[in-house]
């Protein structure tokens, strides 16, 4: 499938980066071209796998969220799409519309390649909603064979559509283009623009310097000329080519989200790339020193591969915007399949967008939390509700009276100190691993676990031959526990040729009052899920060949050796939004 890349590419990058372009395990950087495939028109459309609640096109390939955008009371959805077929290649700028980010109108691609600026490709960008209430987008153009890449600009044609169905190119773009001596082909992805206490508007470009990340910074006073800034906002060493920057401000007390040019002692920032190399990405908190026009990341926020991710499965291209109607941020990120190039081609679609998510700074200040948008609930149907239920070592309970195959799943599990106290120790020589690696050798069946491993077997055939487990194990180190989240792909298909990997990351939880949370959403070939309330986010994509449609079960399991009790659990039908 092309799109992630395994331990051993880590080492290579840790190695210090000499062959990062080189095929790892089949596996390669950047969107993987299959010049056959490319403009192979899909005929039918493979039901099986299709998600029912998650944002996806009629059919053919889909990649980054770009935009998106509030305007006039009507959300804008913008994305690479390719429409001419289910593998990536021919991308213009997909655009869809809702008045509740739930229910989408497609309506035909806002930019497409027709200028000599992005004859090759109109690549990922931003929107930017100006003073007066004056749209622009951002974008990259692919300007030759070479992949050269290029920034350019498009406004509505017609303001007063309410939908801004038609974009202009103007003819002075391009706005940027590379200079001598800069890499011409890690040069792009311009984020939402921010004004400086100086009323001048900034932008960031992603790329690269040898192995180094690179958000290149670019100033403008009028949105047309864009003058380069000396230093990079901010680079990070052997992280290679950065994709996609994101750039904005958290309030530090506070549940409301701000704009993006928003600035003083209240806030702290955001900077996201997503790793070109390794195709996923991470995120650092820090300060934004206005004065240098440089980024500083947090003590406690780590550059790289280990750094702190939104989502720690598939999840990749994320893009923020500010929702000034509900005074939130809110996160798209786009996930891609995990079978084959031939099996996309087969079922005529490939990649997904995952659930919008309001982002909020923790209390802790040192991670976000994220957490689907308000508006899905408004798709839940018959509910089921479980309380007071023990699990004990063994014990899997089934969750009737729903569509286990499209559903969420809300379930908070409690456990008595004791446990605590016989919670597996955490082996030191874990420390040098990372949660994934800690999943694959301490999975949902692996004895030896105190507390722990309870939670969600997911899209699960009735006898389980096949279901993805997400789930929680709790490890004692010292006198601390450390937590960890799995979502499990190993066990999700009997088919072969599948990416299985065992997502999963740490959850960094006060479990004081002895609890631990978990929702899942459920789609058919994707389980997206938030721990603790929103500090760890895993998605999976799965293709379970028995447990489809209405043969999927959902269940409650604990295998560690201590009982956990399901305080409560909810679980929905969800029903199918408008979307095409
Ligand atoms: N996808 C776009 C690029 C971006 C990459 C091309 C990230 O602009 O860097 O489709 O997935």
């Amino acid at each position: 499938m092309g799109h992630f890349c395994s331990e051993k590419i880590l080492w290579v990058l840790a190695l210090g980066f000499t062959c990062v372009l080189v095929s790892i395990n089949g596996v390669e950087a950047s969107h993987k071209v299959y010049p056959d495939y490319q403009s192979l028109t899909a005929s039918n459309v493979g039901r099986l796998h299709r998600t029912a609640y998650h944002f996806q096109p009629k059919r053919h390939w889909i990649n980054d969220p770009n935009g998106p955008m509030y305007y006039n009371g009507v959300y804008h959805l913008f994305y690479q799409y390719n429409p001419k077929g289910a593998v990536w290649g021919n991308i213009v700028w997909a655009h869809s519309v809702s008045t509740d980010l739930i229910n989408w109108t497609p309506l035909d691609p806002a930019i497409f390649p027709s200028k000599p600026f992005d004859k090759y490709g109109c690549w990922s960008g931003s929107a930017t909603v100006r003073p007066g209430n004056k749209p622009v987008i951002l974008y990259t153009g692919i300007v030759d064979h070479n992949n050269t890449q290029v920034q350019n600009y498009a406004v509505p044609a017609n303001l007063s559509d309410p939908y801004l169905r038609e974009w202009v190119k103007p003819d002075n773009n391009p706005l940027i283009v590379p200079q001598a001596g800069e890499n011409k082909t890690a040069f792009r992805d311009p984020t939402t623009a921010w004004l400086g206490r100086d009323g001048h508007w900034r932008i960031l470009l992603g790329g690269k310097r040898k192995h180094r990340g690179v958000a290149f910074l670019y100033r403008s006073r009028d949105f047309l000329k864009w003058t380069k800034a000396k230093h990079p906002l901010h680079t990070a060493a052997g992280t290679g080519n950065w994709e996609c920057p994101d750039f904005y401000p958290v309030l530090k007390q506070g549940s409301y989200g701000l704009d993006t040019s928003v600035l003083g002692p209240n806030v702290k920032h955001v900077l996201k790339v997503s790793l070109d190399v390794t195709r996923y990405e991470y995120y650092t908190l820090g300060y934004y020193d206005t004065d240098k026009d440089r980024y500083i990341p947090d003590d406690t926020s780590r550059d790289g591969w280990n750094g702190l991710r939104y989502d720690y499965g598939n999840f990749y291209a994320s893009k923020s915007f500010f929702d000034h109607s509900k005074n939130r941020r809110i996160l798209w990120g786009w996930a891609n399949e995990s079978d084959s190039a031939y099996d996309d081609v087969t079922k005529g679609w490939a990649g997904i967008q995952l659930i919008p998510r309001v982002i909020t700074l923790d209390p802790n200040g040192k991670q976000l939390l994220q957490w689907p948008i308000p508006e899905l609930e408004t798709l839940r149907g018959e509910n089921v509700h479980l309380s007071g239920q023990v699990l004990k070592k063994g014990d899997v309970v089934e969750v009737t009276g729903i569509t286990p195959a499209q559903a969420d799943v809300e379930v908070t599990f409690s456990f008595a100190a004791s446990s605590l106290d016989l919670a597996e120790p955490f082996d030191p020589t874990w420390k040098a691993l990372d949660a994934q690696d800690v999943c694959g050798r301490r999975g949902s069946t692996v004895e030896g676990g105190g507390l722990g491993p309870f939670g969600l077997l997911t899209l699960a055939s009735e006898n389980l031959e096949e279901y993805t487990p997400v789930f929680f194990r709790v490890f004692k180190a010292g006198y601390q526990h450390v937590v960890l989240m799995c979502s499990d792909a190993r066990s999700s298909s009997l088919m072969d040729g599948l990416y299985t990997p065992s997502f999963a990351g740490f959850v960094d939880v006060d479990l004081t009052d002895k609890k631990l949370s978990l929702r899942s959403l459920i789609d058919h070939s994707v389980v997206e899920s938030f721990g603790a309330r929103g500090k760890t986010c895993i998605s999976s994509r799965v293709y379970p060949t028995l447990a489809v449609s209405d043969k999927a079960h959902l269940y409650v399991f604990n295998n560690g050796t201590e009982a956990v009790k399901i305080e409560t659990l909810d679980a929905w039908s969800m029903n199918r939004p408008r979307m095409n």
